[in-house]
C-alpha cells in the first residue's frame, strides 16, 4: 500500500468515526463558519458546511465578510467570540500572520479552530510556529501553482513572457500558488520569463486595469496566471477587451462559471478547480469527531484538484467540480 493510500485510508476512517460519533456530539457543539470573503469558492464551501451540519444535526453560525482583509474579518470574529455559544470555528484566515492573535483570542475563549483554504504561520500545525488549530483542510497551493505553470507553459509552447495577477500579500493560498508557479518557470522553462506580479486586493476591476497595463507595456506577452477568482476574471476580461483572446493564454485558478465560459471561448487554456465543498464538509466532520473524543485527526488534509481543459470540460467526472452557484 502506498503512503498516499495509507493517508487516505486514515482520513476515511477519521470521517467515518466522525459520523458514528456525531450522535454523541450533536446537541453539544455549535460551530461558527467564517470564510474569507463573498465569492463562488466560499459559497460552495458553505454548501459543504451546511450539508455536513445537516447530516450530523449540528447548528452552524455563518458570517461571511463582504470584502477581504484582517480589518474586516477581525471584528466579525470578535463578535462571533462574544456570542459565547460557539465550540468550534471553521475559518479561512485572511492573513497568515496577522490573524494569529485574533484567533488565539478565540482559542482562549474555549473555541477550537479548524482552518480551511488558508492556514496560519507555515501551515505545519505539528512542528511549525502555530500549533493551536486542530487541522488545515485545503489545497496544496504550491502544487497548484506548479500545475498552473506547466499548463500555461504548454499553452505557449514553452516560451515567452508571462505575468501573474494575484490578490494580497501574506495570504497562504495565493502566496503558495505564486511560489509554485515561479519555481516551475525558473527550473523547467528557461525560455519563459515571468515579467511581474500585481496584487489586486481582491478587486476584479483592479485586476482588469493591472492586466491591461501589462498588456500595453509588454506587447509580446504570451500568458497570464490569475491566482484566484478575481484575478483570473480580471485577467481574462482584460485580454478579451484588448482583442487578444486566444493569443495571450490565461490560466485560471478556481472553476467559476465565468472561467469555464472563457475556457470554451478559447481565452482560458486551463482551469484549476479546487474542492471547496470537501473542505467545508470535512471541517464539520472533524469538529464533530473532535467533540466525540477522537484524538488522531490529521493536522493537514489536502483536498486535491480537478484540472479542467477544453478536452474534458463536458466530462461529468470533471464538470462536477465547477463551482455551481448563482452568478
Ligand atoms: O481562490 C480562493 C481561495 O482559495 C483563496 O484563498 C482566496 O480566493 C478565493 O476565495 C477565490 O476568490
Amino acid at each position: 500500500m502506498s503512503k498516499r493510500q495509507v493517508f487516505l485510508g486514515l482520513i476515511s476512517a477519521a470521517v467515518l468515526v466522525a459520523s458514528s460519533y456525531a450522535a454523541i456530539a450533536q446537541d453539544k457543539i455549535k460551530i461558527g463558519f467564517l470564510p474569507g470573503v463573498v465569492d463562488p469558492f466560499y459559497q460552495v464551501m458553505e454548501i459543504g458546511v451546511e450539508a455536513a451540519a445537516k447530516e450530523l444535526g449540528l447548528d452552524v453560525v455563518i458570517q461571511v465578510p463582504p470584502t477581504w482583509g484582517v480589518e474586516i474579518q477581525t471584528p466579525i470574529l470578535d463578535a462571533m467570540i462574544a456570542r459565547g455559544d460557539l465550540d468550534y470555528l471553521i475559518t479561512a484566515p485572511t492573513d497568515k500572520d496577522q490573524m494569529i492573535g485574533p484567533l488565539q483570542v478565540a482559542v482562549d475563549a474555549g473555541i477550537k479552530v479548524i482552518t480551511v483554504d488558508t492556514f496560519l504561520g507555515d501551515g505545519d500545525y505539528v512542528s511549525g510556529p502555530v500549533k493551536f488549530p486542530i487541522s488545515y483542510i485545503g489545497s496544496d497551493n504550491v502544487e497548484g501553482g506548479r500545475i498552473s505553470a506547466r499548463g500555461l507553459a504548454k499553452a505557449i509552447n514553452g516560451k515567452g513572457r508571462v505575468y501573474i495577477n494575484s490578490t494580497n500579500p501574506n495570504v497562504s493560498s495565493v502566496e503558495g500558488r505564486a511560489v509554485g508557479f515561479n519555481e516551475v518557470m525558473d527550473n523547467e522553462y528557461p525560455d519563459i520569463e515571468v515579467v511581474g506580479l500585481d496584487f489586486n486586493l481582491d478587486d476584479m476591476n483592479t485586476a482588469v486595469q493591472q492586466t491591461a497595463a501589462v498588456l500595453q507595456r509588454e506587447a509580446d506577452l504570451a500568458g497570464v496566471f490569475g491566482t484566484n477568482v478575481f484575478s483570473a476574471q480580471g485577467a481574462g476580461t482584460a485580454v478579451v477587451n484588448a482583442g487578444l483572446g486566444g493569443q495571450v493564454q490565461v490560466v485560471a485558478y478556481d472553476a467559476t462559471q465565468f472561467a469555464i465560459e472563457q475556457l470554451r471561448e478559447g481565452v482560458v487554456s486551463l482551469v484549476l478547480a479546487q474542492k471547496p465543498f470537501d473542505m467545508g464538509y470535512m471541517a464539520v466532520q472533524f469538529a464533530a469527531a473532535d467533540a466525540a473524543g477522537v484524538t488522531s485527526l490529521p493536522r493537514r488534509v489536502e483536498t486535491g484538484f480537478a484540472i479542467i481543459n477544453a478536452d474534458n470540460v463536458d466530462d461529468p467526472a470533471y464538470a462536477r467540480f465547477i463551482y455551481q452557484v448563482p452568478n
